[in-house]
């Protein structure tokens, strides 16, 4: 799988100079969420399968901006989800972006995630990689990755980062929110998932949710992109990630873009979701 890494951390490089010097205009297109793609998502999109087609072990890639797989190369073996800019509309204004990675063999199933890999394009470019654990890499003067250390959740954290537009959230998850306020936690949300999240991992743990609403009863975070890279690296960080009652892991999306409603967090906020919502 190294040479799926490597294709990711010179995807990574060139979507960082993108980000920094391109035109952060939107584009005339609509992608298939129907979100209108920004230059800098159809751009980082095109750098990303670039890259994976010079990998022979690549059987198929599907990305959030494309309705449909891509197949590579028919005795691969590993089949790719990502989303190749997370957050972009977090551009125009300057806030970190990142770009995810699954990496799958089979399907597209969570049970079946092998790997899963996050790029923060912030201040500074972190990288990070979950097989057995998590580990953290920082981009160098010299456009290399370097190991700065392995990410480990504590079993309780300070922060809540509460997605979804709140006059649709459900009494019982405005009531939880609240009661985690009560407590003590401090608010932490960038509207980037890959920033809000990595602040968790990097923090020592907290709650991010994104719950089912009114206007998005199953969630708007997509699983194969989004939901199941991120439950992985939780997990394996040794946090957990469900639903609201079950693994998120557990879950087989029937379409590409199928979305879940998610909370990912250390172990006792997610146990504190599992009583509200079991
Ligand atoms: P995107 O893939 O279109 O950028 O959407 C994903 C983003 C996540 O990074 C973030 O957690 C969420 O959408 C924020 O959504 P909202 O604007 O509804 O709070
Ligand atoms: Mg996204």
């Amino acid at each position: 799988m190294n040479e799926i890494f490597e294709a990711i951390k010179t995807s990574a490089i060139r979507i960082k100079e993108a980000i920094e010097f391109d035109d952060t205009g939107y584009s005339k297109n609509q992608n298939a969420t129907g979100d209108t793609q920004l230059k800098l998502d159809i751009k980082s999109d095109i750098i990303i399968e670039a890259e994976f087609k010079k990998v022979d072990s690549i059987k198929e890639i599907i990305s959030e901006e494309k309705e449909d797989k891509t197949p590579l190369n028919k005795h691969g073996k590993w089949l790719i989800g990502y989303d190749p800019l997370d957050g972009s509309s977090l551009v125009d204004v300057n806030l970190s972006v990142g770009s995810i990675f699954g990496i799958y063999e089979g399907d597209y199933s969570g049970k079946n995630l092998k790997a899963s890999v996050y790029v923060v394009y912030g201040p500074r470019v972190e990288l990070v990689i979950a097989t057995d654990c998590v580990k953290m890499y920082r981009l160098n003067k010299q456009n290399e990755f370097v190991f700065i250390k392995e990410i480990k959740l504590n079993e309780k954290g300070k922060l809540n980062a509460p997605g979804g537009t709140q006059k649709n959230w459900e009494a019982k998850h405005k009531e939880m929110i609240d009661s985690i306020f009560k407590d003590g936690y401090r608010l932490r949300y960038s509207g980037g998932m890959v920033p809000d999240l990595h602040q968790i991992l990097l923090k020592g743990g907290g709650l991010f949710s994104y719950p089912a609403t009114s206007d998005v009863p199953k969630g708007k975070l997509r699983m194969i992109f989004e939901v199941f890279p991120f439950a992985f690296v939780y997990e394996k960080a040794g946090g957990g990630a469900i639903d609201g009652k079950n693994r998120l892991l557990d879950l087989t999306p029937s379409h590409p873009h199928d979305t879940s409603p998610c909370f990912f967090g250390s172990n006792q906020e997610i146990e504190r979701v599992k009583r509200v919502y079991g």
